[in-house]
């Protein structure tokens, strides 16, 4: 019986597939080990599917796989490595048995990192041990085949906007066109405070153009001056806010355990020119509120929160965003609630509300009374409108997230090396982001690993790297000191976050964990 012959003469049929496919549905239990071929080659049926070299490795690593004696009758493969866009680099038939394949593949192949395997395989449609065994194999290969045409064909961003579907914004827009309000605090626009507000749980939001702008506006707003403490662990838009007001940012090392400024580091940084702290809710985990409010009392400072990422977020005592005298969200396209463009400051109350929206309105009260040098930072009734109907949205989105982040962390857990962030013991998370610590004992650097994953059309980012604290602007601070900064120094040198957004598939996150996993 000559295999490579064979694969012209037997039709590939995606039916077959299907009907194997359902055998090993039938029985979710590994077959380790098949000790007796026992297949007839000429009731064999064929199909064909692609199946990832670090996929077959995985499952021969950990014993999903397991052909022995079966020089001759058990199966027969045929593969063809594939480098990058489908190009064919290197052809050979073979006859398998455990040992061929893992030769073929570790010592024949030098392309193991970025190739395909596209295997042709005959099997016999009996339901016996045997079948299940070889049909597993094709259920895998099945399902990387979908992951893999999606890994060589499609890049995967770190995220990607969630967008309603686009009839539904018809009518909006055709209202817009209809009143030609589009800006100023328009019909849309208090809408979408008020719905905002009630999805959120807080009395008093005020719509931005962005998030930049609200943190510029919420330390305006609040007369900040002098020196504002600060993480160096964070986007940059957190310490240049300060810098637009000639505010001095200060630098203090985070905790490990959140990421978010570490609350025992702050008194020491505090001097006579300290006006307020400025934290993070880094990657959507609460700060310590609890302890920062403390410090924060004690030495009469303000608290302004960076809450770009933690839209939705709930602590112990509700949302997150109540905290402080100020929240500052983001609506950027990245983010898990989006207008595009956009951003919010939360507010205690109302008289504060209504200093803020003068402010974002160029200080005007009406059309003779200005109030304050404001600035232009308006929503516009388009995106106020985009995101009524993306509030409708969320928490499907957020409920795809999670489902995403526990495959990770799952998938994840067991390999050496590589560590998640856990949540810092949030009442309701929001799943932002997933980030990933590479750590000394994983076999490449963090770097090699986020090359080789943007390689394969997987792009991961390396939030926060570099520091803030690092740029040049910031780096001459007495602050900015890596010595003043180990576990933020530490934290930028391992972190990847790994893409997550709602509709990524789960098959996509085994493939990219595999990747990870075999070092690619
Ligand atoms: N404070 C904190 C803690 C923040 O993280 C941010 C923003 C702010 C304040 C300021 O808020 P905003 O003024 O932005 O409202 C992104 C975002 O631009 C930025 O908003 C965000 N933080 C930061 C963490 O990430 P980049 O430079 O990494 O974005 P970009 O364009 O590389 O996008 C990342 C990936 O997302 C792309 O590879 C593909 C995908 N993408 C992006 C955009 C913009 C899309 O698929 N579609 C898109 O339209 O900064």
């Amino acid at each position: 019986m000559d295999a490579i012959n064979a694969s012209s003469e037997i039709p590939t049929t995606l039916r077959q597939v299907k009907y194997l496919n359902n055998i090993v549905q039938q029985d979710h239990r590994a077959v380790k080990r098949v000790t007796k071929p026992m297949l007839n080659f000429k009731s064999f049926q064929s199909a064909k599917c692609v199946l990832a070299g670090t996929e077959l490795m995985h499952m021969i690593r950990k014993g999903q796989l397991m052909l022995e004696g079966t020089n001759d009758v058990s199966f027969a493969v045929q593969f063809y490595a594939l480098a990058g866009q489908n190009r064919q680099v290197r052809g050979t038939g073979i006859r398998c048995s455990q040992n061929h394949v893992h030769h073929w593949l570790t010592r024949q192949n030098p392309y193991l990192p970025s190739v395909s395997i596209e295997m042709v395989m005959w099997t016999a449609p009996i339901l016996d041990k045997q079948t299940r065994v070889v049909s597993r194999l094709l259920y895998e290969g099945i399902r990387t085949q979908n992951t893999q045409s999606k890994m060589t064909k499609k890049t995967i961003f770190v995220t990607r906007p969630q967008l309603p579907p686009l009839e539904e914004l018809i009518p909006y827009l055709e209202q817009i066109w209809r009143t030609r309000v589009l800006t100023n605090g328009g019909p849309f626009h208090k809408e979408l405070e008020k719905a905002l507000g009630e999805y959120l749980g807080v009395e008093h939001l005020c719509l931005f153009t962005n998030g930049t702008i609200a943190l510029i506006t919420a330390l305006q707003a609040l007369k900040i001056t002098g020196e504002v403490i600060t993480t160096p662990y964070s986007f940059v838009a957190t310490s240049h806010a300060l810098v637009w007001n000639r505010i001095k940012p200060v630098f203090v090392d985070i905790d490990p355990k959140t990421l978010s400024i570490d609350p025992k580091k702050i008194e020491a940084a505090i001097t006579p020119k300290t006006t307020a702290i400025l934290p993070v809710h880094c990657y959507g985990h609460p700060c310590d509120v609890d302890a920062i409010e403390e410090i924060a009392r004690n030495y009469n400072l303000k608290v302004i929160y960076d809450a770009a990422h933690a839209f939705g977020v709930k602590c112990h005592c509700g949302s997150v965003l109540k905290h402080g005298d100020l929240s500052v969200l983001s609506f950027h396209a990245t983010k898990v609630f989006n207008t595009f463009e956009g951003g919010a400051i939360v507010c205690p109350d109302a008289a504060t509300k209504k200093h803020i929206d003068h402010l974002k309105n160029f200080g005007f009260v009406d059309e003779t009374i200005n109030v304050a040098a404001g600035i232009n930072g308006k929503m516009s009734e388009f995106n106020a409108a985009l995101g009524l109907l993306q509030l409708k949205y969320v928490d499907q989105s957020i409920a795809s997230r999670r489902e995403i982040d526990s495959t990770y962390r799952e998938r994840l857990k067991e390999v050496q090396g590589i560590q998640c962030l856990n949540d810092s013991g949030e009442h309701a998370a929001n799943y932002a982001y997933f980030p990933i610590l590479v750590g000394a004992d994983y076999p490449i650097a963090r770097d090699v690993l986020y090359q080789r994953l943007k390689d394969l059309g997987v792009h991961t980012r390396r939030y926060f790297y570099p520091l803030i604290s690092d740029y040049s602007m910031y780096r001459g601070l007495p602050s900015a000191d890596k010595n003043n900064l180990p576990v933020a120094t530490s934290a930028a040198n391992q972190v990847l976050c790994l893409p997550i957004y709602p509709d990524l598939e789960i098959s996509v996150i085994e493939e990219i964990v595999l990747l990870i996993a075999n070092q690619l």
